[in-house]
């Protein structure tokens, strides 16, 4: 996994673009790991094989680049574990392809807002260094009995990236296939997914391929060998509508976006209203636990609204206010990090130090006992020694016949 320099030597900038030469951060591509394994890493070049692997959290992205690339890493927790776009640098035959591992649109952490502000930059900076996309791999979990709303969600922005032209260069692969009781089962599963037109039925009617992810690095291998035999090379419709000025909640990903925000905004409205009348009658009753309660909610509700209108704020910018954007906010995370890195040192520093004094302490507390011990045994002597003494006044010296 590494960052990533799209700039290819010497290219020209395809329209719609101001021609500012990108820099690093630009790319919105950050290295998820701490140890940047190829930091050597060549800019690509427009002749690379670029694929990208889109697809809910948990569907297979990670383990399917790892087939190809070691430095992918797989996430066994609940959270998403690409929670960033990484580029993995890959060899096949004799080839060298980079697969882009995305973020699905269900992140436990981040909102659509976000995984969309950074999946356009990132294509962004591709199409303006004239670097395209030979695939997309769409990865979907043939054991999910149904499509939950966050697979549907996934699958809606996923066409609204791509576009129509973009579709015949999708490959649709099922994975999990080692987790369905019966191959009957998957089999009509798959089937259903390609013939409703709220599943994937458009998309092969457009050029679209169902392959499936089922025998790990050998299906895989397949699934790329279909890509590059076609030697394609696409724009995907976000990368089109914002070079030609569109801002991002003009584009169709973007619409899709803003609309699932304006369906939680009308929820988070109508509940509001709905605690201002409770607050009503719990005032009329005097009721202070009540009030109590409800302010409480109101303050989180209000916090969800706030967080609301940021979003759609974050919506409306042209291409070169979120390259911008993103690299401000690239440069604050790296900031932060490095702070709490400091920290976590001094916080390692200071418990060394504790350790030592504690150890001292420790040392300190020995020596007092020891020091007791011989206290009491030089007192023990002297008493012996008294005791020697007096017998030898009582029974010699001292002992005076009259
Ligand atoms: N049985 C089975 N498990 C898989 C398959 N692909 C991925 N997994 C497992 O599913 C979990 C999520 O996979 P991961 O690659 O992290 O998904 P991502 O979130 O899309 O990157 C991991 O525990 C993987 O080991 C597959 O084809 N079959
Ligand atoms: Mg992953």
């Amino acid at each position: 996994m590494a960052t990533w320099d799209p700039t290819p030597a010497g290219s020209e900038q395809p329209p719609g673009y101001d021609g500012h030469p990108p820099s690093r951060p630009e790319n919105g591509v950050t290295n998820g790991s701490s140890q940047p394994d190829t930091a050597e890493l060549p800019a690509l070049t427009p002749n690379d094989v670029v694929i990208a692997v889109m697809g809910v959290t948990g569907s297979g992205k990670t383990t399917f680049i790892s087939y190809f690339a070691p430095s992918a890493r797989i996430g066994h927790g609940l959270e998403s574990c690409t929670s960033t776009v990484n580029i993995h640098k890959a060899t096949i035959g004799q080839g060298t392809v980079y697969l882009i591992d995305t973020p699905g649109f269900d992140d436990t952490h981040r909102s659509d807002t976000d995984i969309l502000r950074e999946v356009a930059n990132w294509l962004n900076s591709a199409y303006k260094s004239r670097i395209k996309l030979s695939g997309i791999i769409y990865l979907h979990r043939i054991a999910d009995n149904r499509m939950s709303g966050s697979a549907m969600k996934n699958l809606r922005m996923f066409k609204r990236l791509c576009g129509e032209e973009a579709l015949s260069c999708v490959v649709l692969a099922t994975t999990m296939w080692s987790m369905m009781a019966s191959a009957e089962d998957g089999a009509r599963r798959e089937r259903e997914l390609m013939t409703k037109p709220e599943f994937w039925a458009s998309m092969v009617e457009r050029g679209s391929k169902v392959l499936r992810q089922d025998n790990n690095a050998v299906s895989a291998m397949e699934i790329m060998r279909y890509i590059m035999a076609q030697r394609r090379k696409i724009d995907l419709d976000i990368q089109k509508e914002m070079a030609s000025g569109k801002t991002l909640d003009e584009t169709s990903a973007g619409r899709e976006v803003q609309s699932g925000m304006e369906v939680m905004r009308r929820k988070h409205e109508a509940e509001m209203a709905e605690l201002r009348q409770e607050m009503e009658e719990a005032r009329r009753d005097h009721d202070v636990r009540a009030q109590r309660e409800i302010a409480s909610v109101r303050a989180d509700l209000e916090e969800k609204l706030r967080r609301d209108r940021e979003d759609r704020d974050k919506m409306r910018v042209t291409l070169d206010e979120l390259r911008q954007q993103r690299a401000e906010e690239l440069a604050n995370e790296r900031a932060a990090a490095h702070e709490r890195e400091l920290q976590l040192s001094n916080q390692m520093y200071q418990a060394q130090l504790d350790r030592e004094r504690a150890a001292n302490q420790a040392n300190e507390s020995l020596m007092e006992v020891k020091l007791q011990l011989a206290v009491k045994e030089a007192d023990n002597i002297r008493l012996q020694r008294e005791a020697a003494e007096r017998r030898e006044r009582d029974e010699g010296g001292g002992c005076v016949v009259m």
